[in-house]
């Protein structure tokens, strides 16, 4: 974690040089794009050099479905993993033992970086199975020398029992999975504050600082980021320290990010410039990744808290994830960042879009707080569309509606009701 940028670059190349040797010579699918693209892997001299390479997305993934893209026979294989797949195939990871060991030691540095101690008691509720949370926090924690506590996401009454009965130092989970817990809390006459809980070590989805702030006020606690996905490890790619609270560092022992421009690839951006993350995997033997696409847009920043790793920004949303409303683009973290200024509006919304004629409508349906009262629900909406309009350049409905009304996550939140595709007659709710 103390190395310097001189040491972790000088690692970076030569273990660069291997990934992509070792990618070329046991995955047929990297040795067909390489050769395609006219490089072979004695072109990488310097780190600068990778920009030769192609990409990789998660088609290539699909298209090799399931275990195509393994660099090792299954019998090395320890572990799988899967994304959910809401659309198509599900997309499949595995690890050798040591990518589950390094797995571990990165999950470990991350939970220690944002304060969570060896002999803690750490409260696991990110969901186990195929979903890379629960298993890649539990074992990491472990590593750390934390008593795990492997509750999982869901069944939010017997969370809220065993935050109580077991006195858990930390939290691992969603950050709306967090909210919501805390939300069932108050429900119950229950004080979220008054638990043991000292920090929360949060991520699989975007979040704001507006967010952080509501939760560690509702918590009495430190809230941090982690970053990760399941084709480039899992959790744990990069974390955030508690003193600094500013941005996930990530391992850039085990992975060399950049930053492409994302509607024109062949352009890779200085630090500091806005655009898409992309990784390559440094370490990683059962699947080597190199060049990966992953959608989110950020930036790459100096290290703070390990001076020789970089940070990344916050992710302000994913490409795919991004709303084009007449020509206007938006994310969900925009609405989340510009509600929670509101006075008497909450940080439960979903957005709707819809296509009542030719135009799309968005519709933000947002809870009031408990102690909003009638007439500052009919500013609030309007205080809101205000906001979105002068801060975004969009135009839409807000609906404000009681508080609890709105469907809480046990994992990540889907925010994004697209009913665009419907057709008449259909139930609305059947593509909710
Ligand atoms: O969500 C891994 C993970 C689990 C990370 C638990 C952190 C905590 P996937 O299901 O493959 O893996 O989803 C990866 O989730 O490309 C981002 O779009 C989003 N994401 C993950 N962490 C963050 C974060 C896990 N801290 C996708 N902030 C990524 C914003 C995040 N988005």
């Amino acid at each position: 974690m103390t190395a310097s940028r001189d040491q972790i670059e000088a690692a970076q190349l030569e273990r660069l040089q291997w990934t992509v040797n070792y990618a070329y010579a046991n995955v047929p699918l990297y040795k067909e794009k390489f050769d395609a693209h006219g490089v072979h892997p004695s072109d990488l001299k310097e780190l600068d050099d990778l920009a030769k390479f192609p990409y990789t997305e998660k088609e290539d993934l699909r298209k090799t479905y399931p275990f195509g893209m393994f660099a090792v026979p299954q019998s090395q294989v320890t572990r799988i993993h899967a994304s959910s797949g809401t659309t198509g195939l599900p997309t499949v990871v595995g690890y050798t033992a040591e990518d589950i060991g390094n797995w571990a030691d990165l999950v470990a540095r991350c939970l220690r970086l944002s304060g969570v101690k060896p002999g803690d008691k750490v409260h696991n509720a990110y969901g186990y199975g195929l979903f890379t949370g629960g298993l890649g926090a539990h074992y990491g924690a472990e590593r750390l020398g934390a008593t795990v506590i492997p509750m999982s996401g869901g069944q939010t009454e017997k969370q809220i029992q065993l935050i109580q009965d077991f006195e858990p130092d930390a939290i691992l989970a969603t950050p709306t999975y967090l909210l919501a817990i805390a939300d069932a809390m108050q429900k119950m006459g229950l004080d979220p504050r008054a638990t043991s809980l000292k920090t929360a070590v949060l991520g699989a989805e975007p979040w704001t600082q507006e967010m952080r702030r509501e939760l560690e006020q509702a918590w009495d606690l430190n809230a941090c980021d982690i970053y990760g996905l399941s084709e480039v490890m899992g959790p744990g790619v990069a974390g955030e320290s508690c003193e600094t609270k500013d941005g996930s560092h990530i391992w850039e022992d085990h992975f060399r990010p950049e930053i492409i421009d994302p509607f024109d690839a062949s352009q890779t951006m200085r630090d500091g410039e806005p655009g898409e993350l992309v990784f390559t995997s440094l370490t990683k033997q059962a699947l080597p990744i190199i060049r990966y696409r992953t959608h989110d847009l950020t930036r790459l920043l100096p290290g703070t808290a390990t001076p020789g790793h970089r940070r990344m920004g916050r992710i302000t949303g994913r490409s795919d994830d991004m709303i084009i409303l007449r020509g206007v683009n938006l994310f969900p973290s925009q609405i989340e960042e510009i509600a929670l200024g509101i006075r008497g509006l909450s940080p439960h919304f979903q957005l709707e879009l819809t296509r009542p004629k030719i135009m799309d409508e968005l519709t933000v349906r947002i809870e009031a707080r408990e102690d909003c009262e009638a007439d500052r629900r009919v500013s609030a909406a309007a205080e809101l569309k205000h906001a979105i309009k002068v801060r975004v350049g969009s135009s839409c409905t807000i609906e404000v509606v009681d508080p609890g009304t709105l469907a809480r996550s046990s994992g990540k939140l889907k925010r994004i009701h697209d009913l665009r595709g419907l057709k008449a007659g259909e139930d609305p709710r059947d593509k909710r």
